[in-house]
Formats: C-alpha cells, structure tokens, sequence
C-alpha cells in the first residue's frame, strides 16, 4: 500500500489526469443520455476528455519550474465541480451548461427550490477522489517533496494534439458540427464534455462581435430569405378584430392532461369544457430551449426561434423588435401590459417587456402576497387572478393583457387545502404531484373566467391560452408513460413535447385543428384573427389556420418533426411505420432547419431590426 502510495504521489499529475479521466467517461457514459449510434462514438466518448484534462492540469506547472500541489487540488475542484454542474443541471433540463446559463444564474435565481430534489446520495461518489488526490498531495509535501515537471513542451504538445484528434474525428463524423452549436448533445457526444465548453466558450465570446460586424446587407438578405407570403384568406381571418386579447402562459403545462383522467377524475375539467367552444390546437410542440417560460413569451411576441443558448430576454434586452404589442399598437390603437406574481427581474422580464413595447408590467410588487397566498416561485395562481381584476378593469381598451402562471413550476408543491384532486399513484412522485398542480391551475382559470363574466368583461376578449414548455422533464417521464399506459420510447417521448394551444371567443363554436405547428406560430394565427396581415412583418412564425403539415417544427437542437417524419437525438424516423429510417429521409427537411434558426439567429445576434424598422 505504501509503495501504490508513494508511486501514485510520485506521479500526481499523471494520477490526476487518469482520476478525472476515469470519472468523467464513467458520469458521461452512465449520467448522460447520449444515442450512442456507432463504436465510434464510444471511442470517441473515451477519449475525447484526455487532451483538455491533460492541459487543465497542465496549468499547475507549465507556467512554472514544478508542480504547485495547492493550485493542482484548486484545479482538480473546479474540474469536479464544473462536471458535478453538468449533471445536476442535466438531470432536470437533459441538456448542458453553457456560458449564457452561468451568466443568467442571477437573473433567473439559479434552479431556485428545485435543486435539492435533484441531488441523489450517491452523488459523494464524485468527489471521493478529491480526497485521495488531497492526501497525495499531502504526502508530497510531507516528505518535502517538489515535482519538476521535464518534458513540458511535449506534454503540451500531446494534450493540444489530443484535442485536435477529437475534433477532427467528430467534424469528419459531422460536417455540421461546429456550425450547429444548439446540438449540444452532438457537440458532447463527439467533442467530449470539456471540449464542448471550451467551443461554447468560444461562441460566447464570438456573440457580442456578431452585432458590431452586421449592417444593412445582412438585414437585406435576411428579408430575401424569409419568403412571406401574402395572407392566405380563411374564414377565420379578422373575427376577433378590435377585440382585447388575454394571453395566458401556463406554466409547466403539456398536452396529455387534457382530456385526461386520474382515478376516474379529470385532470383539467375546466380546459376540458372551454376547448369545446374554441379553437383547440391539438398537435402544437415546445420549442423552448434554456430560457424556459421567457423564451414561450419570446416567441409568442417576435415569431422568431429562441437563441441556442440561454434566453433572449436576459442577452439581447437592447435589440429592436417587431413585436406583438407594437404591432398592434401600429395597426389598432392597443396598448399592452403584462401580470407575473414573481419579481420584475425574473428573466430579466422588466427591461425586456420594455424593449417589446408593453405599456406596463404588474409584477410581484403590485400583488398583496403573504405566506399564506403564495409558494414555490411566488403568489399562487386563484390569488392571482383575484387581485389582478381591479387593474384589468381599469386598462385602456382595446388592450392585450399578457397573464403568466406560476403554481404548476417544478417540484410542483401545493399547500394540502389547494388539493382538489387525489395525486396519481405512479412510481414517480414529481408526476404525481404534477397532476394535483395542474389541477389548482385549472381551478385557477375556471376563477379568472367567473369574474370576468361577473365583472362583464368576458365577451369583448379573444383567450389565447398556451403551455409553456415541459413539466415533467425526461426524468420523470417513466410516470407519465406509466399513467399513459405506453411505452417509454422516443416517439412517446415527442409525443409528450406537445403543449396546449385554445383560442376561445366567446360564441364561437369549438373546433379541433389538427395541425402539425408549434408556439412560434402562434403570433401568425393569431394577428390573423385580429385581421391584420403578417406579411408586413418580419418573422418565422406560420399562421396555423393553413400551415402545411409537411413543413417541420423545428426544435432548438436542430430537430424537427413533420407529420410523417421526426428527427431526434440525430436520429430519423419515420412517425407512420414508427420505425427509424435513414437519415436521408429527413435530409430535406434539416435543411430548412438549418436555413430558419441561423436565419433567427442571425437576426437577434445581429440585431437587424435595427435596420428592417428603418426600411418601413
Ligand atoms: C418565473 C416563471 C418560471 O417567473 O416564469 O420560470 P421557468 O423556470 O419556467 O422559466
Ligand atoms: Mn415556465
């Protein structure tokens, strides 16, 4: 044991490297849910984390004539930590940190009261290590021990051609690679974990750059490219013009509760009997990426993708836009306003509703909230609507008044007398508990929709009425195939991406529109109603009224689904024979994938309304 002790202190950077080598395949191989397609890509896996390790560790010495045994432990805490970040974050969102994520953290409150449902006791297996290199270290310096280091040049040199051979291997396997950087489980797959942080640093520093070097040209060619058609008539077109617009944004709400039943009871009775006298979109998918609620908002006032990584509202505040509130200020004398229970700088909400042209924000200040009224993120949703009646009475008409919940967010908590529904009795308690906060939510909008009928307010409004993103993250999900009584595989997965989408006015009759689309399209259908053509206006957003099902829902990571196909994880299938297909099948469609989030990327990262709004 001595002798294996002193050997392994002798050689601590080597020991070092291997400890975290070791560490970093096994939580990649077994932590992360990556589709390992060929042996290739698990060569890959093994290897790629070697020449960045090398040269992390390499920073205790190459600089200097020996080893610093204090900046080595320093180091090889930060590697820890950064790869300990990876999989809790991992965990909840299924994918991975980037730079934006880090540098949002204050604006969003970090994962907030979810974190500690995400650790697990088993996570003290990743650091274990730390000690042994600690009493390695130890030891040196006991037995006054110095390293030097001979061969720094070559080491260098070994770690730096590592890299290069990863790299090389991933972008040989993927053309696309590095141009893609939303494929972050591509990136990871192919790059290896540190590898991947260190192009996404790159990209980081690439962002700011973008706007500088952007001019008028790239704004012209943005406006070739986005073919806009001219508004297709429909019988739909203009029915609810002048009218106020209630938007509601739910929150963590997906498609599968609706119409569905626990213990013989419905999930959501109230949404159940509204869609009957609505328009109910029954095949529209999240398309939200790290920016969860603030990119659903996002997308629902510009038409535009989100960013790859982190959210538009907290990276381009100061872009000019061609939003919904000022297009509807232009074109029917609306003013806009927003009503969110949670503080102001939340997603950075106060600056960014500004920049989009809400007249007002009535956040958490503007609501009486006690101990009582509020949990989770903050006031619960039936207090909510209660005490935003008296504002929305008052607000210039016609209005669109913008309403975010907040009961239904994860871990999903509710105070025992909120519970109108027996929990689900899956092996996963977060899914069970999810279906008695989804039930509070709807009780919520069955209490909206009483006082505005009291208060008379109900008849003059078109609902528009939307899930935000995913609830139950791929975690869970086992529960909800379980209560669903299917199986745990990628197609019911997508299935399970899709979100509700009601537009209620009142006296119409209910219809179901089956529609392939996603929640960009859900401004384009909804300035259709209002009658005000959206060819005007620069966007990628598709009026659902007449969306072609063969044109795909493109997804953040450079998935897509159409009604025969969908491509996820980078793998093509074919959603009729529910089969994966080659990869040329779907070909086509990733070429418009492409073509649409670099032209949106372009766009934000440019900010080229700059000058698109000139040119009006
Ligand atoms: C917070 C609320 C929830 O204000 O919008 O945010 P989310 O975590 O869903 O983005
Ligand atoms: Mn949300």
């Amino acid at each position: 044991m001595k002798k294996i002790t002193a050997y392994l202190s002798n050689h601590i950077i080597a020991t070092s490297v291997i400890f975290l080598w070791i560490k970093t395949v096994i939580v990649t191989l077994l932590c992360f849910d990556l589709t390992i397609v060929s042996w290739l890509d698990i060569v890959l896996l093994i290897i790629s984390p070697i020449g960045t390790l090398m040269l992390i560790i390499g920073i205790s010495f190459l600089f200097s004539k020996r080893v610093h045994p204090i900046s080595l432990i320093v180091i090889y805490v930060l590697v820890t930590g950064l790869l300990y970040a990876n999989l809790l974050y991992y965990r909840f969102y299924i994918d991975f940190v980037t730079v934006s994520v880090l540098l949002q953290l204050s604006n969003v409150g970090g994962l907030g009261p979810s974190t500690v449902e995400l650790l697990s006791p088993f996570d003290v297996l990743i650091f274990i290590d730390i000690f042994i290199i600690g009493f390695l270290v130890f030891i040196m310096r006991k037995k006054r021990k110095q390293i030097i280091m001979p061969g720094k040049r070559k080491y260098a040199l070994s770690g730096l051609g590592m890299i290069a051979i990863t790299i090389g291997i991933g972008v040989i396997q993927h053309p696309y690679l590095l141009e893609t950087e939303y494929d972050r489980e591509q990136l990871v797959e192919s790059l290896g974990l540190y590898n991947y942080q260190l192009v996404n640093m790159i990209y980081g520093v690439k962002a700011p750059i973008e706007k500088v070097l952007s001019d008028e040209a790239d704004a012209k060619a943005v406006n070739t490219n986005i073919q806009t058609h001219a508004t297709e008539p429909t019988d739909t077109f203009g029915i609810a013009k002048g009218k106020n617009v209630i938007l509601i944004s739910l929150e963590s709400t997906q498609n599968f509760v609706i119409n569905e039943t626990v213990n013989g009871e419905e999930i959501t009775p109230f949404l159940n009997d509204l869609i009957k006298d609505s328009f109910y979109f029954s095949n529209i998918y999240d398309q939200t990426a790290q920016g969860k609620t603030s990119d659903a908002e996002f997308m629902v006032d510009t038409g535009l993708y989100p960013l790859p990584s982190g959210s538009v509202f907290v990276r381009r505040p100061e872009n000019e836009f061609q939003s919904l509130p000022l297009i509807l200020k232009e074109n029917a004398d609306y003013k806009a306003y927003t009503f969110h229970g949670n503080d102001a700088e939340f997603w950075n909400r106060d600056q960014m509703y500004r920049t989009l042209g809400y007249d007002h924000f009535y956040s958490k200040k503007n609501y009486d909230i006690t101990e009582e009224n509020s949990i989770n993120y903050g006031i619960k949703d039936i207090p909510f609507f209660e005490q935003s009646m008296d504002e929305l009475s008052e607000l210039h008409k016609p209005y669109m008044a913008k309403f975010i919940t907040l009961s239904n967010h994860f871990p999903f908590l509710l105070d025992e007398k909120d519970q109108m529904i027996e929990p689900a009795n899956t092996k996963v308690d977060v899914v069970n508990r999810y279906i008695t906060t989804v039930r509070y939510e709807d009780a919520a909008l069955k209490r909206f929709f009483e006082l505005l009928k009291e208060k008379g307010m109900y008849k003059d409004t078109l609902f528009v009425i939307y899930g935000d993103h995913y609830g139950i993250s791929k975690k869970y999900e086992a529960g909800v195939h379980e209560l669903l009584g299917q199986d745990n595989t990628a197609l019911n997965h997508l299935g399970l991406q899709q979100v509700p989408l009601i537009i209620h006015m009142p006296g119409q009759e209910g219809r179901i529109v089956d529609t392939i689309g996603g929640e960009i399209d859900i401004r384009a259908t909804l300035l259709h109603l209002l009658g005000i053509p959206n060819d005007h206006y620069v966007s990628l957003s598709k009026n659902l009224f007449t969306r072609d099902n063969d044109k795909p829902v493109i997804f953040r990571d450079g998935g897509m689904v159409t009604s025969d196909y969908a491509y996820l994880d980078n793998v093509c299938y074919d959603r009729n024979s529910k089969q994966t297909v080659d990869s040329k099948k779907c070909s086509p469609y990733l070429d418009l994938v492409r073509k649409e989030l670099q032209i949106s990327d372009s766009i934000i990262m440019g900010d080229l309304f700059r000058f698109l709004n000139e040119e009006r």
